[in-house]
C-alpha cells in the first residue's frame, strides 16, 4: 500500500500536481483495521420493538447479536426515543432536533393544508452532513419521512437507498405504487423474506464501501406489523403456544440473524473495531398489536408513558468504547446525530438538540447529558428530570414519577412535591414556547388515550350485561309482581 502511494505521489509530482494530495489519498484509504480517523457508522433501528424485547433487557426469546451490542459496548438503560410513533421519532434521529421545532410532530397522514407531509426539506439530515465529510451514505429499509421526489432518500443525503418509502410493509409480497420495494428510485421485484433481502443489502453496502468511510442506517420494519413469519422458521418456534408470539418470534430471530451476519462480515473484512454501531427501537411496543413487552413500563406505542418512549439502545465502538458498560443517566435518539457527527470529526451545530453521547461514555464528562428532555405529541406531554417524570395524558391528568423508585409510573407524587412539579412545569412550557404548531394534524394521537377508555368502558358494559344474563338465567323464576318490585 505505502510503496503503491509512495509511486502514485511521485508520478503526481511528475505531473507536476502538488504531493499533499498523496498524503491526503493515504489518510482517506487506511488499511482495514488499522484504526480509523473516521469511523463507520451504523445506525440499527428496529421497528415497534418494545423495553424488553430483547434478550438482555428480559425478553423470553433469544436475541444473541443484539445482545453481543450490549455485551461489546454499552446498554442504555433510560434511553429514549422523542416520540411514541414511527416517523415524528425518525424525523428526530435524521436531524438531531426535536421535531416539533419544525412541525413534524405526527405520523405523516397529509390532510388539506399538507398535501405532501414529510420531513420538511429546510431540514438538514445526518446523512447530509456526513456526505459532506467524505462518507458513502446508504439507507437499506423504511424511510417514512415523505413521499414526494424532494423528500425521498436520494434527495436528503443518501446516495444509495433499497427500501420502501411508507410506514408498513409486506414481509412476503413485493408491494405495489408508492410504497414498492424501490432501488434508488425504481420498483424492484424483491422475492426474498423482507428482513432477510434488507440484511443481504446492508452487507452488499459494507461490502461495496469497505475501503472508505460509509453511514448506513439500516431501518428494518421488524417486528411492526403485518405479521409474517419467516418461511425458514415454519417449525423452529412451534413450542410457542400463541400464535401471534409464535410469529413475533420468527420476525424477531429474522432480524437478529440479520444483524449478527452483518457483525460477522463487519469482523471478516477487519472493520468491525472502527465501526461506530447504535441500535435501538423508534417506539415502545405496541403489546396488543404484535405481543412486544414493555415491562415492567406501563403504557404503549402512542403513549408518552415510559413504554410507549423508553427503548432498547445500544451502542457498540470496540475502537474506543470499553465494552460491558451499563450508562443509566437519560438518553434520547436525539443525540446519535451530534454523537455521530463529533466522530466523524464535524463540527456539531448549534441547533441540535441532542449532545455528543461519547465524553460522556469514555468518563470525560461526568454531568448527565441532558438536564431535561421532553415530549409533546398533542395532548400528551412529559418532562424526565433526573429520576423524576411529570407527564400528562388527557386521560390520567398531570402526575409525577418518581422513577428510580416507581418505573412502572403507578404512584403520583403531585401532592408531595409541589415544588417540583411547577418547577418542571415552567421548564417544559418554555420549550414548548420554542416549539411549531404541527404541520399536519394527529387524530388518531388526539383520539388514542379517549379512544382506550372508551374501549374500556365498553369492555366494563359488556362484562355487565352478561354478568346480569348469567343472573338472570340462573334465578329462579321469579313471579311478576317480585321481579317489579326488584327493580
Ligand atoms: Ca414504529
Amino acid at each position: 500500500m505505502r510503496t503503491l502511494i509512495a509511486a502514485v505521489g511521485a508520478s503526481l509530482i511528475a505531473l507536476g500536481i502538488a504531493p499533499g494530495l498523496g498524503a491526503r489519498a493515504e489518510q482517506a484509504k487506511p488499511e482495514a483495521g488499522k484504526g480509523r480517523e473516521k469511523p463507520n457508522i451504523i445506525v440499527i433501528l428496529a421497528d415497534d420493538l418494545g423495553y424488553a424485547s430483547i434478550g438482555c433487557q428480559g425478553s423470553d426469546i433469544p436475541t444473541p447479536a443484539i445482545d453481543s451490542l450490549a455485551r461489546n459496548g454499552v446498554r442504555f438503560t433510560n434511553g429514549y426515543v422523542s416520540c411514541p410513533v414511527c416517523s415524528p421519532t425518525r424525523a428526530g434521529l435524521m436531524t438531531g432536533r426535536y421535531q416539533q421545532r419544525y412541525g413534524h410532530e405526527f405520523n405523516p397522514t397529509g390532510g388539506p393544508d399538507a398535501p405532501n407531509p414529510g420531513l420538511p426539506i429546510t431540514e438538514t439530515t445526518l446523512a447530509q452532513r456526513l456526505k459532506e465529510l467524505g462518507y458513502a451514505t446508504g439507507l437499506v429499509g423504511k424511510w417514512h419521512l415523505g413521499n414526494a421526489p424532494e423528500q425521498r432518500p436520494l434527495r436528503r443525503g443518501f446516495d444509495e437507498f433499497f427500501g420502501f418509502l411508507g410506514g408498513a410493509h409486506s414481509y412476503l409480497e413485493p408491494g405495489k405504487g408508492i410504497n414498492a420495494i424501490r432501488r434508488g428510485d425504481e420498483p424492484v421485484e424483491e422475492k426474498e423474506y423482507l428482513t432477510d433481502a434488507l440484511t443481504r443489502e446492508a452487507i452488499a453496502f459494507v461490502e461495496k464501501h469497505k475501503d472508505r468511510p460509509f453511514f448506513l442506517y439500516l431501518a428494518y420494519n421488524a417486528v411492526h406489523a403485518p405479521m409474517h413469519a419467516a418461511p425458514r422458521h415454519k417449525e423452529r418456534f412451534r413450542e410457542i403456544p400463541d400464535a401471534k408470539r409464535r410469529t413475533f418470534a420468527s420476525m424477531l430471530t429474522a432480524m437478529d440473524e440479520g444483524i449478527g451476519k452483518l457483525l460477522e462480515r463487519l469482523g471478516a473484512l477487519g472493520i468491525e473495531e472502527d465501526t461506530l454501531i447504535f441500535f435501538l427501537s423508534d417506539n415502545g411496543g405496541p403489546t396488543g398489536g404484535n405481543t412486544s413487552r414493555n415491562d415492567p413500563l406501563r403504557g404503549v406505542k402512542g403513549q408518552v408513558l415510559e413504554g410507549g418512549i423508553r427503548v432498547p439502545f445500544l451502542l457498540q465502538w470496540r475502537r474506543r468504547i470499553p465494552g460491558g458498560k451499563v450508562f443509566e443517566h437519560p438518553v434520547i435518539a436525539l443525540d446519535i446525530a451530534p454523537t455521530a457527527l463529533a466522530a466523524a470529526g464535524g463540527k456539531l451545530d448549534p441547533s441540535f438538540d441532542g449532545v455528543d453521547l461519547i465524553p460522556h461514555l469514555l468518563g470525560e464528562k461526568t454531568s448527565p447529558p441532558h438536564e431535561f428532555l421532553y415530549w409533546r405529541y398533542g395532548k400528551q406531554r412529559a418532562i424526565r428530570h433526573g429520576k423524576w417524570k411529570l407527564v400528562e395524558l388527557p386521560a390520567e391528568g398531570l402526575r409525577l414519577y418518581d422513577l428510580e423508585a416507581d418505573i412502572g409510573e403507578t404512584k403520583n407524587a403531585s401532592e408531595a412535591r409541589r415544588e417540583l412539579l411547577e418547577k418542571l412545569e415552567s421548564a417544559w412550557r418554555k420549550w414548548d414556547s420554542e416549539l411549531a404548531p404541527p404541520l399536519w394534524g394527529g387524530p388518531a394521537a388526539k383520539a388514542q388515550p379517549k379512544a382506550a377508555a372508551k374501549a374500556k368502558a365498553a369492555a366494563k358494559g359488556a362484562r355487565k350485561a352478561q354478568a346480569k344474563e348469567k343472573r338472570e338465567k340462573e334465578a329462579p323464576a321469579a313471579p311478576e309482581g317480585s321481579r317489579k318490585a326488584r327493580i
